[in-house]
C-alpha cells in the first residue's frame, strides 16, 4: 500500500468519525422519540465504514490471491453495510418484507460476485462481474420499479424515498466504472486511483444518507401509521 492511500483511507476513516459525530449531536437533539431509534440504528452504517477504513489503513485483511490484491475489509464492509443503505430504502417506501429482502439479497450477492472477480482471472473474471452486474440491475429493479408501486400518495414520504433512491441510484453507478477501469478490471487507472475514488465514493455514499434521514424524518410518522 502507497503512503497516498493510507493516508486517503486514514482521512476516509476521520470523516466516517465525524460523521458519526454530526450523528450523535443530531440523536441529542431529537429527544425520546421513534426517530431517535431509528437514527442509532441508522448509525452503524457509517460506524462500521470506519472501523472497516481504520482497519484498511493498518493493511488488515488485504491479501494477494492468483497475484491479485484483495482488499479485504472493503468488500466485508460493501457487503454488511450497503444492503442496509437499499434495504432502508424499501421500509421508507413501505415495501413488502419480501421485496426488502430481495433487494438486500441481490445487493450482498452483487458485492459477493464482484469480490470473486478480483481474485480471478481469464474468462471465469468477466462470467463473475456479469452475474455481478445482472444483480446490480436487479437492484435498480427493485429501487425503481418495485418499491415506487409500494409508496403511499404522502409528500413526505415520497420526498425521503426519491431522494434516497437517487443518491443511491447514482452513486451505485459509478463503482462498476471505477473497478472496470483499475487493476480488477482493464486497467486503465492504478490501484492508487481506484482506492482514492472508492473511499470518496463511500464516504460520499453513507455521510450524507444519514443526514437525508434526519432532515427528512417527518416522513416516519406516515410510515408507522399505515403500518
Ligand atoms: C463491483 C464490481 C463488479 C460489478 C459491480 C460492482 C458494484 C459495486 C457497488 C458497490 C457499492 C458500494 C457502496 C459502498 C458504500 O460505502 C462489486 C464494484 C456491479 C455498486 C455504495
Amino acid at each position: 500500500m502507497t503512503g497516498a492511500v493510507s493516508a486517503a483511507y486514514w482521512i476516509a476513516a476521520v470523516a466516517f468519525l465525524v460523521g458519526l459525530g454530526i450523528t450523535a449531536a443530531l440523536y441529542a437533539k431529537l429527544g425520546e422519540s421513534e426517530d431517535r431509534g431509528r437514527l442509532a440504528a441508522l448509525a452503524v452504517i457509517p460506524g462500521f465504514a470506519g472501523l472497516a477504513y481504520a482497519g484498511m489503513a493498518l493493511g488488515i485483511g488485504t491479501v494477494t490471491v492468483n497475484g491479485a490484491e484483495l482488499v479485504g475489509l472493503r468488500y466485508v464492509d460493501w457487503i454488511v453495510t450497503t444492503p442496509l443503505l437499499v434495504g432502508f430504502i424499501g421500509y421508507v417506501a413501505g415495501a413488502s418484507r419480501r421485496a426488502i429482502a430481495g433487494v438486500m439479497l441481490a445487493d450482498a450477492l452483487m458485492i459477493a460476485f464482484g469480490a470473486g472477480a478480483v481474485v480471478t482471472g481469464g474468462t471465469l473474471k468477466w462470467v463473475l462481474f456479469g452475474v455481478s452486474s445482472i444483480f446490480h440491475v436487479t437492484l435498480f429493479a427493485y429501487l425503481y420499479v418495485v418499491f415506487p408501486r409500494a409508496v403511499p400518495d404522502d409528500p413526505m414520504q415520497r420526498g425521503l424515498f426519491s431522494l434516497l433512491k437517487n443518491h443511491v441510484g447514482l452513486l451505485w453507478l459509478a463503482y462498476p466504472f471505477v473497478w472496470l477501469m483499475g487493476p480488477a478490471g482493464i486497467g486503465f487507472t492504478t490501484g492508487v486511483g481506484a482506492a482514492l475514488t472508492y473511499a470518496f465514493l463511500d464516504v460520499l455514499a453513507k455521510v450524507p444518507y444519514v443526514y437525508f434521514f434526519y432532515a427528512r424524518r417527518q416522513a416516519f410518522t406516515d410510515v408507522v401509521s399505515a403500518a
